[in-house]
């Protein structure tokens, strides 16, 4: 049996997905795409999961970018049709995750690395980490969100002079731009991930769902965020999650949620 090219780990309610091909800097080839999101899909249906936390192999990358040797051979349909099938597939699956997904970009998170790290909802990086866009550089275009997602995160001007520049950024860089939410040491990576999931598991379940899809509405071609917000507001009433919050508060005890 070969060697799965995700690694799934669960400790108290977290999976950890760890992306394995550090021969080549752990890059997104088809078969990478396809196993991760069966990965992120079955995370999403085990109830024993609430946060995943998405990772790359070794020290040196989260991931390099899509794999060059691949794609090299693409032309246009192909590259069409391929950004839309991988989008629908893995980016757009992992960001419209009902679980919180934490990146922890370990190493160099490059073009389609950084790509997947932008679709996860908290971004924590390593010290040594190196983060852009470089796919001009290669005579692409970011396919797989990044000249939407980048500027949402950083604002147009910054993905812009990324994009264009297909410069590599550090870390400080990152966090001073609202790229990543914290910087720690290599070695602490993944503890600093746990810890954060840790504490997004206080919480009720079906709120952080329902948290995570009122803020995405808000970037929906024709969807009122407000409008949405108010819905899904509305929704979180009829949970048992609720009732256990403010019972538990009003009890002056812990909540224990269901996720219902
Ligand atoms: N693809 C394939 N192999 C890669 C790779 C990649 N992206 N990045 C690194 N590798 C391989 C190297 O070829 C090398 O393999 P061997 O030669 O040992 O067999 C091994 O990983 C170690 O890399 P280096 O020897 O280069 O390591 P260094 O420390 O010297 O350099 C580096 C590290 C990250 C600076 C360098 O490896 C590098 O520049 N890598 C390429 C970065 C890059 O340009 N990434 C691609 C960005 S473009 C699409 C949608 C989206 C995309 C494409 C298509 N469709 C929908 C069709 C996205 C495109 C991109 O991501």
């Amino acid at each position: 049996m070969p060697e799965p090219l995700i690694k799934q780990e669960t400790h108290s309610g977290i999976r950890t997905l760890t992306i394995q091909r550090p021969e080549a800097l752990n890059a997104l080839n088809l078969d990478v795409i396809q196993e991760l999101s069966a990965a992120v899909q079955e995370a999403q249906s085990d109830s024993d999961v609430r946060v995943i936390i998405l990772t790359g192999s070794g020290e040196k990358a989260f991931v390099a970018g899509a794999d060059i040797k691949e794609f090299a051979e693409f032309d246009s349909e192909k590259g069409r049709n391929l950004a839309d099938h991988g989008q629908e597939l893995l980016f757009n699956r992992l960001e419209r995750s009902s679980k919180p997904v934490i990146a922890a970009i370990n190493g160099f998170a490059l073009g389609g690395g950084l790509e997947l790290a932008l679709a996860c909802h908290i971004r924590i990086a390593s010290d040594t980490a190196r983060m852009g866009l470089p796919e001009v550089s290669l005579g692409v275009i970011p396919g797989y969100g990044g000249t939407q997602r980048l500027p949402q995160i950083v604002g147009k001007g910054k993905a812009l002079e990324m994009i264009l520049t297909a410069r590599m950024i550090g870390s400080e860089e990152a966090l001073s731009c609202g790229l990543v939410n914290q910087v720690v040491s290599s070695d602490g990576l993944l503890e600093a991930a746990q810890k954060m999931a840790s504490q997004i598991m206080k919480n009720a379940p079906t709120a952080l769902s329902t948290a995570i899809q009122a803020v995405l509405a808000g970037y929906e071609d024709g969807v009122n965020g407000f409008q949405a917000e108010i819905e899904c507001f509305g929704a979180s009433f009829d949970t048992a999650d609720f009732r256990e919050g403010t019972q538990a508060f009003l009890n002056k005890r812990k909540p224990e949620f269901s996720g219902k």
